[in-house]
């Protein structure tokens, strides 16, 4: 499609342009400067670079021709929510988190200035009409994790209308029994507003395509425990973040064919960085596109991240779902999910402690980076539980809250630095 074309789609969106403009024209430049600065890149990247160059243009047009098929368009905020069910009637789904600093003062426009920059971006999204995913989507799907999220679907379906789960923030029997009933009551929301329904089959196709994209994600993780590390801790943010938009399946199997590809330089000792550079596990909270941030600051000091405990990391893909059975058994596996996933919303929340100290061990990192963003109380309390443990553990950490802002990457950078100097 040509650029004139596109930007007919963007006009019929009813987005604005002249602010697209102006956020689309920073992007090549902060991506090269991050991304195409990096030496030794996988071949494989090809495929993830260009679905960000994409981002706006080709996937919003697939999207749309979906969509004049009949597929619902579902757009998401949190990795509780079954996206089984929306690809079960045949969906798309995609992730809405705002990783932009670009939409925060729009977004401070009618939330208070002192909220997660998460939630702030995501609303400054859909404010500044500068989002082609959220100008396409049917509904959206609200969650009832933290105090600021779950205060702001009630803001947000003022311009979008927007479902809320209420998630249980324990994993008791009990709780179980709760989710389980929010997902039944999914479903008969996503089969009213598509007007299809949801059977076994149907959910059996969607829970696969979960899988796989999870599968696949776990394969790069586990790739990522060579030294020298076969790709940059910033490539795989990238292809994380990347996993909230694209089809399933098929980015399944392109991550597939990279993972092939990074298992045969493991195995000839070919990597991005030098063998023995320092390598770190970043744990905390989620980085949604196009927040780069500490990734670049971490990586240009010579150390490599070799694994992200968070929403665009492991807890993304943690568990597996059985696909088989009667629609009553497949729903409780969905809501048995639950369990496997450790997010600092749920109260106690020992799991997680374990999760980062195996992270740790297996990917033999040096030392671990806790990072906040900054106003989310839940991740930055926990903090002092995993500090303990590390340290128990003799594993080095460093803490740090930042927002989307560049204001501190001056001092984040020094305060990396003297952590790395102190790990040689
Ligand atoms: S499972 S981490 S995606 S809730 S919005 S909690 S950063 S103050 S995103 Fe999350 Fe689901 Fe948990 Fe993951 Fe803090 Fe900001 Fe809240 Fe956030």
């Amino acid at each position: 499609m040509t650029v004139e074309a596109y930007r007919r789609m963007w006009q019929e969106l009813d987005m604005d342009l002249e602010r697209h403009d102006l956020f689309l024209g920073a992007l090549p430049e902060a991506f090269g400067a991050v991304y195409l600065s990096q030496s030794n890149r996988p071949q494989g990247m090809g495929y993830f670079d260009n679905l960000l160059m994409e981002a706006h243009g080709g996937r919003i047009q697939e999207i749309l021709e979906r969509k004049r098929e009949g597929a619902p368009v579902v757009g998401t905020f949190c990795v509780f929510v079954p996206e089984e069910l929306i690809f079960a009637v045949g969906g798309v789904s995609v992730g809405l988190c705002g990783g932009a600093q670009f939409t925060v003062p729009a977004g401070e426009r009618i939330l208070p200035r002192n909220l997660c920059p998460l939630i702030k971006s995501l609303v400054g999204f859909k404010l500044e009409g500068i989002c082609p995913y959220f100008q396409a989507v049917d509904f959206l799907i609200g969650e009832t994790t933290c105090d600021g999220k779950k205060k702001t679907w009630e803001i947000l379906n003022e311009y979008v209308p927007t479902y809320v789960m209420e998630l249980p923030q324990r994993k008791d029997e009990a709780d179980l029994a709760l989710w389980e009933g929010e997902i039944w009551r999914l479903k008969e929301e996503i089969e009213r507003r598509s007007g299809r329904a949801v059977d076994k089959d149907g959910l059996a196709a969607g829970i696969r395509a979960a899988n796989a994209r999870r599968e696949a994600l776990k394969r790069l993780y586990k790739a990522r425990q060579a030294d020298p590390v076969p790709i940059s801790g910033k490539d795989a943010l990238l292809i994380s973040q990347l996993a909230f938009f694209d089809e399933p399946e098929r980015f399944a199997a392109r991550l597939g064919e990279l993972c092939e590809e990074l298992e045969g330089r493991a195995a000839r000792g070919e990597g991005v960085a030098p063998k023995g550079s320092p390598r770190i596990v970043v744990a905390g909270t989620p980085m949604p596109i196009p927040y780069w941030k500490l990734h670049h600051v971490v990586e240009s000091a010579g150390a490599v991240i070799v694994a992200e405990e968070t929403c665009t990391g492991t807890r993304y893909f943690a568990g597996y779902v059985e696909e088989g059975g009667t629609l009553e058994q497949q729903v409780k596996a969905l809501a048995r999910r639950v369990l496997d996933i450790n997010c600092a919303c749920f109260t106690p929340n020992p799991g997680r402690v374990e999760d980062i100290i195996t992270l740790a061990r297996e990917w033999r990192a040096d030392g671990v980076i806790y990072y906040t963003l900054q106003f989310c109380q839940t991740y930055a309390l926990e903090a002092r539980r995993v500090e303990k443990a590390l340290k128990e553990e003799g594993i080095p950490v460093l803490t740090l809250e930042s927002d989307y802002s560049e204001e501190d990457a001056g001092q984040i950078k020094t305060r990396v630095e003297a952590f790395l100097e102190m790990l040689k």
